[in-house]
């Protein structure tokens, strides 16, 4: 019974557990399997990554220097490129990314390259783990395929071969790999049991779901469920500012609902790779079966018009100061795709910057996280902020509020500002009595 022996390994800690792709998922997955006793081949593409790892020189936030040169210092942890070495490892996690390509659509070729690659190199008692975020259907129908047939190898009995969805909150210094339950669905019911052995060894509470696709559709949910909540707090602000109503204190208020009620806020539009990306891995594959997720698709929508939203806000601000945007010069305070991480991937900020610069602004950035920036073949680089800065600039529109920024400076500058995270925190309580106060009052 190769499962047997294969989850024995694992117990064991004398399997190897292969990570492929050292990135925001890859590595930080590399150092559990490290710590918790297992040898760990990471395959990566990028040499740069390979080089930095080797000298425990981290490039991703959520694992700190010191963390993996520990890991590296065991002698458990190589980083190689060299993909014929996967057959060495008795345990593979896929961690690499799953981006929209130019129309859209899911681009499913990082996968299906490290797929193949898995598949020249497939040998009894492996387990094949695919973490990426997809569309329902992808284990079976892509992976499935590929690896059975490369060796005539069945799977559930010669091979394993399940999906398990990475939860990671960048820079969330609470949730963590270890105590952030883990979703696990098998292609059969001996997959299930191996890769459930295999995340234990890392992971508190292990889940098993019933298939695959269960598995993947679970990742879906929870990423499109906050799409869904996010659009609709950012068509609110659109409603409270046509309204003349403030949405922070709106939102906030509602927030004292101590049951069926969550809290999310608006803001610039959707950045990171995963909450603008994942919906349309679901939209997708569901009109391949003739079916429009309308919801879905409209909270995409409503959550990419919000960069154009903002810029139009700063046009009337510079309006009601008599400037026209052309020639203005726009400070855009944060750039990061959300506070305290450095990743610009999908940021709205991006957006936003086009869109002033496209008016004729003169658009510069400042953010703590962010030194430099690519924006359209032009390279930007952060500028300090300090009173001389702020005094020549015309309008601060404030994009992500990363915690370490001096916003006493900004609010005391005087300078006209979009505050698209009300993070200057003007009290409405205080500025104007409320309905329900104005009601009290007489
Ligand atoms: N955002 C809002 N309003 C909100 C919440 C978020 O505008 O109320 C914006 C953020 O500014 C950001 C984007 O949405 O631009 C995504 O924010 P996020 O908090 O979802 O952060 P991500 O993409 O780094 O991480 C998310 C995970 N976040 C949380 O659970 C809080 C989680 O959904 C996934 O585990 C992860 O993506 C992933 O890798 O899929």
């Amino acid at each position: 019974m190769l499962e047997r022996s294969l989850i024995s390994k694992i117990d064991s800690r004398e399997a190897t557990v292969g990570v492929v792709g050292l990135g925001y998922v890859g590595l930080p997955l590399a150092v559990e399997f490290v710590r918790a006793g297992f040898h760990v081949v990471g395959f990566e593409l990028a040499r740069a990554k390979i080089e930095g790892v080797r000298r425990g020189m981290s490039h991703v936030g959520d694992v700190p220097n010191d963390r993996l040169a520990e890991a590296v210092e065991t002698g458990r942890l190589v980083a190689t490129d060299d993909f014929d070495r996967l057959g060495d490892a008795d345990a593979i996690c896929i961690c690499v990314p799953t981006p929209l390509n130019k129309t859209g659509d899911p681009d499913v070729s990082y996968i299906m390259s490290v797929t193949d690659s898995i598949g020249r190199t497939l040998r009894p008692g492996q387990l094949v783990v695919l973490k990426s975020t997809t569309y329902p259907g992808t284990t079976r129908e892509l992976l499935l395929p590929a690896l059975s047939e490369a060796g005539g190898l069945r799977v559930g009995d010669d091979f394993f071969l399940a999906f398990s969805p990475e939860r990671v909150d960048p820079g969330n210094p609470h949730w963590t790999i270890s105590n952030t339950p883990k979703i696990v669905g098998g292609m059969t019911p001996a997959c299930a049991s191996a890769a459930v052995a295999l995340f234990s060894t890392i992971i508190d509470n292990v889940i098993p779901v019933s298939s695959t696709e269960a598995a993947e559709l679970v990742k879906l949910l929870e990423n499109t469920f906050r799409s869904v909540n996010i659009a609709l707090a950012n068509e609110m602000a659109v409603v409270c500012d046509k309204l003349g109503v403030d949405v922070w204190e709106v939102i906030e208020a509602a927030a004292t609902k101590p049951f069926g009620f969550m809290r999310f806020t608006p803001g610039p539009g959707l950045g990171g790779h995963c909450i603008p990306v994942d919906p349309h891995y679901l939209s997708w594959k569901m009109k391949t079966l003739d079916y429009k997720t309308r919801l879905v698709e409209l909270a995409s929508e409503i959550n990419a018009e919000m960069p154009a939203y903002v810029a139009q806000k700063a046009a009337d601000a510079l309006n009601q100061e008599g400037k026209p945007v052309r020639g203005s010069r726009v400070l855009v305070l944060g750039v990061a795709y959300k506070p305290d991480v450095a990743d610009t991937r999908e940021s709205p900020a991006l957006d936003i910057i086009r869109l002033l610069a496209s008016k004729g602004a003169e658009v510069y950035y400042h953010d703590p996280f962010v030194p430099s920036l690519e924006h359209e073949g032009q390279a930007l680089s952060s500028v300090t902020l300090d009173l001389g800065v702020l005094a020549a600039t015309d309008l601060i529109v404030i994009v992500t509020d990363h915690s370490s920024v001096d916003y006493e400076m900004i609010r005391s500058s005087g300078r006209p500002v979009v505050d698209t995270r009300n993070v200057l925190r003007h009290d409405p309580v205080e500025e104007a009595p409320s309905a329900v106060q104005a009601a009290e009052a007489n």
